[in-house]
């Protein structure tokens, strides 16, 4: 194999130095920094998020900032979804658009004041993306990637590890709302959120020399607990049906067509970018809906990272978008993106390098009885 170059689109993230010394082995990038994707046994770290808990570098889930007087403008005008009513402290999952109503991030906002928000994105340039808006707009607002990298804690028991640090306040915490917090004088906010339907928290951390430090003192704490280093488990996302938006969708999906059609408010002000096409898709209903699939046979397959086309009666209906091998199930299982005449129950194929696998599409969240 070729020597791969160090670059800017390979960053390092604070918790680099700890996750190579835990034993990292493999990564990829996101936002343009390096994210591990495990340690080296899939399983014992699926388990771990399943029954106890887990400690992930999400650094490269990278915050963009909005601060200035327009701040909560250029947040709205980039939302569709209402954020009028978002207080400080709380934070919000957003599917942003272009102004075709397609997808083109699926950030959580966190309201930091009323004059600043952070988008914590996900693999996409929101940053350019606001900067362009804000100046079209002619808005007052500074856009920025600030120092500020995000370490989950998830799992069952991922709660007592993050008040035995922090203290039993986190424990009332509601599902994105956040707070301040320091340890060993380490500036930080600690959040109820992260991509697992476990539980458990994210810890962000607005120092980057310190991440070496704030990963022992949570690896430490979680000791009790038997904690260990993971990462954002695809077995475990799939079967709970939280959204990969760079994995998940094409350059013409809409919220409506992959479940995110509750969180799109088509009451927002009109200046909000692809509320217009989005009100014309809620009317006309959308073209194509996210539905699970279960394909036959008893051994995992090799994750190939690209889509393959679900077929019925010899047509194609659709594309097996992310997949996986499912703990739970004992099934290869993955979204299809497949046409909104699919049904739940309905039996398909998936065309996979030649071979035709019969599958089902079931509902999502994954329920081990419908595999
Ligand atoms: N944490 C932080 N930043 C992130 C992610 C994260 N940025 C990138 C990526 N993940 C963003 N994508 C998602 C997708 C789904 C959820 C969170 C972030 C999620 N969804 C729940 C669901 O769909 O059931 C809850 C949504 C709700 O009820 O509001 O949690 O993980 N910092």
């Amino acid at each position: 194999m070729a020597e791969i170059f160090p670059h800017t689109s390979l960053r390092r993230s604070p918790y680099y130095d700890a996750t190579i010394a835990e034993g990292v082995s493999v990564m990829h990038p996101y936002n343009r920094m390096l994210m591990p994707l495990g340690y080296g046994d899939r399983e014992e770290e699926y388990w771990r998020l399943i029954d106890g808990v887990s400690m992930w570098d999400v650094g490269g889930e990278r915050q963009i900032q909005l601060k200035g007087p327009d701040a909560a403008r250029l947040a709205q005008i980039l939302s569709p979804r209402d954020l009028s009513r978002c207080v400080e402290g709380q934070g919000k999952y957003v599917a942003l658009c272009d102004h075709a109503g397609t997808i083109i991030n699926d950030p959580i906002i966190l309201k930091i004041a009323d004059d600043c928000f952070w988008f914590s994105i996900a693999d996409s340039d929101v940053g350019l993306w606001s900067r362009c808006v804000a100046a079209e707009r002619g808005l007052d607002v500074e856009v920025t990637e600030p120092d500020v990298s995000p370490l989950a804690v998830q799992g069952p028991m991922a709660e007592d590890v993050v008040a035995s640090i922090f203290g039993d306040w986190v424990r009332e915490l509601r599902y994105f709302w956040f707070g301040d917090a320091e340890i060993n004088g380490i500036p930080l906010k600690v959040a109820r959120s992260g991509w697992s339907k476990q539980g458990g928290f994210e810890i962000y951390l607005m120092d980057g020399t310190r991440g070496s430090e704030l990963w022992n003192i949570v690896k430490e704490a979680g000791q009790p607990w038997g904690i260990a280093p993971g990462y954002p488990t695809p077995s475990e996302r799939i079967e709970s049906g939280l959204l990969s938006w760079a994995g998940d969708c094409d350059a013409k999906t809409n919220p409506f067509e992959v479940r995110l059609g509750r969180f799109v408010d088509l009451d927002v002000p009109d200046d909000v970018i692809g509320i217009a096409a989005l009100r014309q898709i809620a009317a006309e209903g959308a073209k194509r809906h996210q539905l699970g699939v279960v394909m036959d046979g008893e051994e995992p397959m090799a994750n190939s990272g690209h889509w393959f086309d679900i077929v019925s009666d010899g047509k194609k209906v659709g594309d097996l978008t992310n997949n996986t091998w499912s703990y739970k199930l004992r099934r290869n299982i993955g979204f299809g993106l497949v046409s909104s005449d699919c049904q739940i129950g309905d039996q398909v194929a998936v065309l996979r390098d030649g071979e035709s696998i019969p599958a089902k599409l079931v509902q999502i969240p994954f329920r081990e009885q419908d595999r």
